[in-house]
């Protein structure tokens, strides 16, 4: 054993926080997450995890963020952050989960010395960890957990307080570049958001004519003290106006508001009194999914989901791109999964000609296949996700010769974008700063965005399951394997609804199985997706 870590005190420090004997832990989705009272030793054994990883990784930082997002607030979760502000690499999920699971501190010591050598880990590296919290109320405790671990494996931390997971993300990269010359990335930017606001004007131009105010529903999270904080630094180029701010209130945190409920639901959040023209979005409870709505003429909600976004911001960059006479340099495509409406997949393919990849479900699948493309646009329909833009691109767009006004104007709009967007993960109020400096640059209200192209109906459902893990998929998620026979009935029933499609598979971050449909009018799609629902519930 090395020097480097003192596994007695590892283990002594282990015996504060002992894994609950019957609980089979599993990274899923986004980290570990469940009820917040089960966690404390899985929040102790992911410190370690983030010691072993920083020392593997150079002594770079390792970000760890506990939070449960969407979830409720009886929930929490943690999860890690890879040195370039990426979800971590898949192959030590597979670690973290065994760590989480070691029965006792003898086991979780020896499967701790066993992942030095089976992971090559170089302990001769000092490790250094940053971490944050979302305002769930078991944070401080959990924050106590981790602070134990760290301290037991002689980490050199920061603590980063209470922030968005994008923020947490952000940072994580801006600490290890910070002695790069060629690295952008300004670790008091995010904080302070002055540049968001340089880049925001230069993107959508001085000159032009405010939007009427956003009307943004924080879900009652860590979004609005943080968003409070933003608009400050840009209330000459945008309006916003809070709702959903009560951080700390019992019962609050994501209840009837927040993007995932209004996805869901396809409904206004609790609190919100908007009319007709009025502009709206929501964050979920750590802010990094953003999702756009209004009410019509009619009175009808009108949803603008992640779909949405990816096209306007896969629309207006093809645009420029061509204006700065890049287009031969510089290909854009898109990332969905299977949640993608179907129309969404078509517009983009057959009106804007962009290639789509559909992947699974999870952050981390599709920003690893929008990295193939020079600039990759990557959402999931519930509206998490960002665009990409690669090294190759990034380098055409400052070495391009500025030839005429026009091309030079896009060329700092490009500039810009790359400034304005979190490339590191998705991030509801940089999302949000996109998508506005998009419709102030075309003075499209949400109804003249909402019209490129028609959702298909279409409706999720939460099916709660003796064993979510018996229901296994393939195809990007899209078909089942397990259980046996199930596919093949999901498909006859899907067979009868014009355009209809329906997929089935087990959520990674809550414990219960999805269930999607769409189909070409809203009564066959409620009707398919009653049917498939039914079907799960035979077959669980
Ligand atoms: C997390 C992931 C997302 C995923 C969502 C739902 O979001 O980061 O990529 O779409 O969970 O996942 P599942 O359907 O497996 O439960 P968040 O916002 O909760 O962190």
């Amino acid at each position: 054993m090395s020097p480097a870590f003192d596994v007695q005190r590892i283990a002594q420090a282990s015996a504060k926080h002992p894994k609950e004997a019957s609980i089979k832990y599993a990274y899923g989705t986004a980290g570990f997450r469940m009820k917040a009272d089960l966690l404390d030793c899985v929040v102790f054994r992911v410190g370690l995890l983030a010691a072993l990883r920083s020392a593997k990784m150079d002594g770079q930082y390792i970000g760890v963020m506990i939070t449960a997002s969407h979830n409720p607030e009886e929930d929490n979760g943690v999860k890690l952050v890879d040195p370039r502000g990426e979800m971590l690499q898949q192959s030590w999920e597979a670690y973290a989960t065994s760590l989480a699971n070691a029965a006792d501190d003898a086991a979780l010591v020896k499967y701790f010395e066993d992942l030095i050598q089976v992971a090559k880990v170089d302990v001769s590296k000092k490790p250094k960890v940053v971490y944050g919290f979302d305002t769930r109320p078991s944070c401080p405790a959990l924050v106590a957990a981790l602070e134990d671990a760290l301290g037991a494996c002689g980490v050199e931390a920061i603590n980063f307080g209470l922030k968005t997971t994008p923020q947490l993300h952000y940072a994580v990269r801006c600490l290890n570049t910070q002695n790069d010359p060629m690295a952008r990335y300004d670790y008091g930017k995010l904080i302070l958001a002055c540049d968001e606001l340089c880049m925001l004007t230069i993107v959508v131009k001085a000159n032009i004519k405010k939007l009427s105010p956003i009307h943004v529903d924080c879900a009652n999270g860590v979004g609005a003290p943080k968003l409070r904080e933003l608009a400050k630094y840009i209330d000459d180029v945008l309006d916003v106006k809070i709702v959903n701010d009560a951080v700390g209130v019992k019962g609050k945190l994501n209840f009837e508001c927040g993007a995932d409920y209004v996805k869901t639901t396809q409904s206004l959040p609790l609190g919100s009194t908007l009319q007709p023209g009025n502009r709206a979005c929501s964050y979920d409870g750590d802010a990094d999914r953003i999702v756009y709505y209004y009410v019509d003429d009619e009175s009808n909600f009108r949803l603008l989901d992640g779909d949405k976004i990816a096209s306007l911001a896969a629309m207006f960059i093809i645009d420029v791109v061509k204006a700065a006479e890049l287009a031969d340099q510089i290909k854009v495509g898109v990332v969905q999964t299977a949640y993608a409406n179907g129309s969404s997949t078509h517009y983009l393919e057959k009106t804007l000609k962009v290639p789509v990849s559909c992947v699974s479900t999870g952050v981390k699948h599709l920003h690893h296949e929008a990295e193939r493309y020079d600039v990759g646009v990557y959402f999931e329909a519930n509206g998490h996700g960002t665009v990409l833009f690669s090294s190759a691109a990034q380098q055409a767009i400052r070495n391009a010769e500025e030839r005429t006004p026009a091309q030079a104007e896009a060329l700092a709009q490009l500039k810009a974008l790359t400034e304005l967007i979190n490339q590191t993960v998705g991030d509801a109020m940089s999302d949000m700063l996109l998508v506005e400096a998009i419709l102030a640059h075309k003075q499209w209200d949400l109804a003249k965005w909402d019209a490129a192209y028609t959702d298909l109906p279409n409706k999720l459902a939460k099916v709660i399951v003796p064993n979510r893990n018996k229901f296994k998929t393939t195809n990007a998620e899209r078909q089942l394997t397990e259980p046996k026979d199930l596919q093949a009935a999901i498909d006859a029933e899907v067979a009868k609804y014009s355009s209809g499609r329906s997929f089935v598979r087990a959520s990674g971050t809550e414990d219960a199985v999805r269930v999607y449909a769409e189909a070409a009018s809203r009564a066959e799609c409620d009707e398919l997706i009653v049917k498939v629902v039914e079907l799960v519930q035979l077959y669980a």
